[in-house]
């Protein structure tokens, strides 16, 4: 038996910028509620909710401060059963955001561990006499003084995000038991925040330091270590067996060979995890460098993950999050070009084997936002950076060019739902985007050739064809710079897929494919036409052909 969410199709809300429904200008549950509608008509199975849990929102709700409660901003907890309840009526589970790598400051275990050396809690967090020369992912040391027991803890990520202590087995078992409970209240699993990160070498050793760096890397000694599986074997055991739950896992650093030991069905840690090799394919060491697309690597790396975890584990398929800048800007062309390259984009990622992943706003093709200055942006692993840089000589306007590409604030600015917004009646938190009045959820719904079509269509395929779930995969003309074309087979059928990720038009012939036996495009985007034995494929032109 296939299990349910190897069909299924994910679509994550960023709770925050959702939507509005008491003009707070802050998302909340009420507004996903009054939007179930429109994610049954896209057709998605499961919406990975960003987290709500109580937080003083350093990292918006990434730092939590009590994982029992729910973030007032966003509601109660009876909102939160209704939410479930209402999502369940439209066809769709709710799967929670766990963040247990570290936790607020502000969690009343920390504010115990920092304030004495002997209280209990001490050791559910990392204190050290001397720091080592550890980076945060969000500038700085990782490392803060503790000035009432005089040492210092580690926070991989905000100085408000301390680091829990996995080796303590009694907060493992607290941290099980709190996910029971909200497994209790009927929500169909966890996407699990940088869960690769929470097996610390002990020794905690200075990692290697490049020139000019401030920093060493810690992330061999904090990255996929053994220990990890340990953890994740345990809490399978004592969390997840006796459901029929989907957990994913944020892995940064991951590689296809640890993956399958991840998410291979007989070592029961994890359904699938997120990679981020084909997200660092534009950037060269911190992702803030940029460099332009190179296509041939970006088709290596999906190729050996379709590979690599075919019958062995289970792949995510994933272009944006609320980390990541809008894809339609990245790898596509927001410009003339929009509509067209976001649908090539879609069909290109939703082709290949594994669960999809929709970030909200992604299937009516949301771009980037052209932020005036740094006063408009909110996200702090931003506002750090640009600190740090001017800090060390750097001039603003470079730091802001960085900015512009790579920040997550991108991803996070309003849902438009309508052409003056739709997302709040007061002033949102952080701006809308000025192209709302074009790109927007009614104009797209109006429009049967818009890009919400081409997801609620392929998300159909996902659930109804077992080739799209199943089939081998096997990428052709690994070498072409423009073209991402791939064989999809399984014992009945073979299908192939086309898509052009440039605005040059290609007549193009295949050795291994009978051209002229190619019939009606299963989906496409209208920028593929067969002519004979050549195949025209037109700017960002995207089609699914049986073969
Ligand atoms: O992100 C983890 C992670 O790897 C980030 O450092 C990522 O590299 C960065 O956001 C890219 O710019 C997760 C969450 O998705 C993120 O929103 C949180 O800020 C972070 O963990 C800490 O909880
Ligand atoms: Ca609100």
């Amino acid at each position: 038996m296939t299990a349910w969410w190897k069909k299924s199709s994910v679509y994550q809300i960023y709770p925050r910028s959702f939507q509005d429904s008491n003009g707070d200008g802050i998302g909340d549950l009420q507004g996903i509620m009054q939007r179930l509608p429109y994610l049954e008509k896209l057709g998605i199975d499961i919406i990975w909710l960003g987290p709500i849990y109580d937080s003083p929102n350093d990292d918006n709700g990434y730092d939590i401060r009590d994982y029992q409660k729910i973030q007032k901003e966003f509601g109660s907890l009876d909102d939160f059963k209704q939410l479930v309840t209402a999502a369940k009526a439209h066809g769709i589970g709710i799967m929670m955001d766990l963040v247990v790598n570290h936790t607020s400051d502000e969690h009343q275990w920390f504010e115990e561990a920092r304030s004495s050396r002997t209280s209990k809690y001490r050791d559910y967090y990392i204190f050290k006499e001397q720091p080592n020369n550890w980076g945060s992912f969000f500038s700085g040391s990782a490392w803060t003084y503790n000035e009432p027991t005089d040492d210092y803890y580690l926070h991989l990520f905000s100085t408000k995000q301390p680091d829990l202590n996995w080796e303590n087995s009694e907060m493992r078992q607290v941290i099980y038991d709190m996910m029971k409970s909200w497994l209790k209240l009927g929500i169909v699993g966890f996407r699990m925040d940088v869960i690769n990160l929470i097996a610390k070498d002990e020794r905690f050793p200075d990692g290697e330091k490049q020139d000019g760096e401030l920093y060493g890397d810690g992330s061999p000694y904090y990255m996929n270590l053994p220990k990890v599986h340990d953890y994740l074997k345990e809490m399978y055991k004592e969390v997840l067996a006796d459901g029929d739950y989907v957990t994913v896992g944020e892995t940064p650093g991951t590689t296809p060979e640890s993956a399958s030991v991840f998410t291979n069905p007989h070592d029961k840690e994890l359904s699938m995890i997120f990679t981020f090799e084909h997200m660092d394919v534009d950037s060269e060491g911190p992702k803030w460098h940029h460099k332009p697309l190179d296509l041939v690597a970006l088709k290596q790396i999906f190729e050996r993950w379709q590979r690599e975890l075919h019958g062995t584990g289970w792949n995510s398929l994933y272009w944006n999050n609320h980390d990541q800048p809008r894809v339609v800007s990245r790898f596509g062309q927001d410009g003339k070009y929009r509509v067209q390259s976001a649908k090539m984009l879609a069909i290109a990622l939703h082709l290949m084997q594994g669960t999809p992943y929709i970030y909200q706003g992604e299937e009516i093709g949301m771009t980037n936002v052209d932020f005036q200055s740094i006063d408009e942006y909110r996200d702090i692993e931003t506002l750090n950076y640009y600190e740090e840089q001017l800090a060390n000589g750097k001039t603003a306007e470079l730091t802001l060019q960085d900015i512009a590409r790579k920040s997550r604030d991108h991803a996070r600015t309003p849902m438009q739902w309508d052409e003056t917004g739709g997302f709040t009646t007061g002033t949102p938190w952080i701006r809308m985007n000025d192209n709302v009045t074009q790109i927007n959820v009614k104009a797209a719904l109006a429009d049967p050739n818009s890009i919400f079509y081409t997801y609620q269509q392929l998300i159909q395929l996902r659930k109804n064809e077992h080739i799209v779930q199943h089939g081998t995969f096997e990428l052709l003309l690994k070498e072409h710079p423009q073209l991402f074309v791939y064989k999809r087979q399984d014992e009945q059928r073979t299908w192939l897929v086309i898509a052009n990720f440039s605005e040059q038009t290609f007549a193009q012939n295949f050795a291994t494919v009978d051209v002229t036996q190619l019939t009606k495009a299963i989906i496409t985007n209208g920028g593929v036409r067969i002519d004979g034995e050549i195949i025209h494929i037109e700017p960002y032109g995207a089609a699914v052909f049986e073969v």
